[in-house]
């Protein structure tokens, strides 16, 4: 049976929480509010810059971020020259301080960021897993040695560390987005600046505290060298305009991507952005109905459907529309929406009010194109004013509306019908966003097709399996206005550092390349 938390019962859970993480007293003191969506009360103050603080003693009048950006680079240039291996002893060291945090960690992430029980549990372990393999990673920094037209000469590329890396990260993933950047940044010998969303500072500041333990043990890791900026938009603004941040890393809205990549580019940054998505599954013939029903059920109502990779837009074959919908309607009816702390609730609270006005405001433009909406309606407001539950929104749409086509972060799953595989991948890709994809097949002809240069044109596309819930193992990021980035596993930590190419003159002439000659 469902439940909703009454208001005034989270705040001591917090402070609790954030006490076993060891988030120091002073770091809990400011004007800002921090918000829980279980129940829309506040639940702590944080400061505007925490990481900014000591400066503010330390150089009355001078401009905090500027300093911490500072501080940041002096970081990078004294760990720039410790061995990678050595730097991976750092990160592994950080993965065993999230171990023992986990379940804390964890919970945090539930009160702050609203998700269930295991789904915060699965964002700390996404932590775990990236340390383990930049630890990996830091005694694989690999360069090439190309073979040369020139006799008694070698070539070769080596990677070097940028400088600082930007990390600006969104409230759906508070923790995971950041260690998917450090962890590799730190192992390719660069310094760590970020920014997490103002919705979302507690974990921040937990992951903060978290680090910190880890550098105690490592010992002499230089201050700055990973740098908490608390902050709005003006702390996002001095990451994207500084020219000392190498690198920026930025997670968030296509809105969000479109201001802040020229700015980078005017300066000859380097950007990795991962924006919106609005990914697709379709349902073919021949699909296994009952595996289809759980995946799509995880992609598109998990989370709330706010993962960039919730699953937004079903084509279903006309040969299964009546095997398959029915039974996803019922498992939309019958989904447990509630407390994201009990056994057995799978969708907990939209993040915040902003988010359930969107939602409305797209299941209405779906009606008045003609969509069928079962769902979407509020729940458990009359236990808690302030926060926003849902019932995950089934939408039958006669065609892909505007509506379908935009990114809604909310748990808004769009059902089309379609009669051929052309006309389904068509569809899929007809959309500004190119993050994740699925197909549901079991014909090999179909799976193949979809996977190839002319199916799916996201960066992620999966077969038996719904677009979200990647393993960090593979690179992580989408095209078009997704932005192009690559984050994780893969050879990702390549777009961290810099490469040079060598050549080495070994002999004791000069040939030229190309056949030139120049003697003089
Ligand atoms: C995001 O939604 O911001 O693939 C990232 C997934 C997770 C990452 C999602 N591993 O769903």
């Amino acid at each position: 049976m469902a439940s909703f938390p009454r208001t005034g019962e989270i705040a001591a859970q917090v402070r609790a929480v954030l006490e076993r993480l060891g988030v120091c007293q002073d770091r809990l003191a400011g004007p800002n509010a921090a918000y829980s969506p279980l129940t829309g009360e506040l639940v702590a103050h944080w400061g505007a810059r925490a990481g900014a603080a000591p400066d503010l003693a330390e150089a009355p009048g001078a401009d905090p971020l500027e300093a911490a950006i500072g501080r940041a680079h002096a970081a990078f240039l004294q760990w720039r020259s410790v061995p990678p291996p050595r730097r991976g002893e750092l990160v592994r060291l950080l993965g065993e301080e999230l171990r023992a945090a986990k379940a804390d960690l964890a919970a945090l992430v539930t009160l702050e960021a609203g998700k269930i029980t295991s789904e915060g549990a699965g964002e700390v372990q996404e932590m775990i897993d990236i340390c383990d393999f930049a630890t990996g990673l830091s005694r694989q920094l690999h360069g090439l040695t190309i073979a040369t037209e020139r006799p008694d000469h070698r070539m070769m590329e080596t990677w070097h560390p940028m400088g600082v890396v930007g990390v600006i990260s969104a409230f759906n993933f508070p923790v995971a987005v950041w260690s998917w950047n450090a962890a590799l940044a730190l192992v390719c010998g660069n310094a760590v600046v970020w920014k997490p969303s103002e919705k979302t500072p507690l974990t921040a500041l937990a992951v903060d505290a978290i680090f910190a333990r880890a550098a105690a043990r490592f010992g002499g890791v230089p201050e700055g060298l990973s740098t908490l900026l608390l902050g709005g938009r003006e702390a996002g603004e001095a990451l994207v305009d500084d020219p000392r941040v190498s690198v920026v890393s930025a997670t968030g809205s296509t809105a969000m991507g479109r201001a802040v990549a020229p700015r980078i580019a005017r300066r000859f940054g380097r950007a990795i952005l991962e924006l919106g998505g609005n990914n697709a599954a379709i349902v073919c013939p021949s699909a296994d109905l009952d595996l289809t029903l759980r995946a799509v059920a995880f992609a598109a109502m998990g989370t709330a459907g706010q993962r960039c990779t919730s699953l937004r837009r079903l084509f279903v074959h006309d040969s299964v529309h009546d095997a398959l919908v029915p039974r996803l309607q019922q498992a939309y009816g019958s989904v447990q929406v509630g407390d994201p702390r009990e056994a057995g609730t799978l969708v907990g609270p939209l993040i915040d009010e902003g988010a359930y006005t969107a939602m409305q405001a797209a299941l209405d433009s779906a009606r008045a194109a003609g969509g069928v909406v079962t769902g979407g309606e509020r729940l458990g407001a009359e236990d808690a004013l302030d926060a926003y539950y849902v019932r995950p929104a089934l939408v039958e749409m006669p065609f892909q509306a505007d509506c379908v086509a935009a990114e809604t972060f909310a748990p808004i799953l769009y059902v089309i019908r379609y009669s051929s595989l052309d006309e389904a991948i068509g569809f899929q890709n007809a959309v500004p966003q190119g993050l994740a994809s699925s197909i549901f097949t079991t014909d090999l002809r179909e799976a193949e097709r979809f996977l190839s240069a002319t199916g799916s044109d996201c960066g992620i596309a999966n077969v038996n399996i719904g677009p979200s819930g990647a393993e960090i193992g593979g690179a992580f990021g989408g095209e078009k206005e997704t932005g192009g980035g690559r984050e994780a596993g893969s050879d990702s930590w390549k777009a961290y550092m810099r490469r040079a190419t060598n050549t080495i003159n070994y002999g004791s002439t000069l040939p030229l390349a190309q056949g030139v000659t120049f003697d003089v």
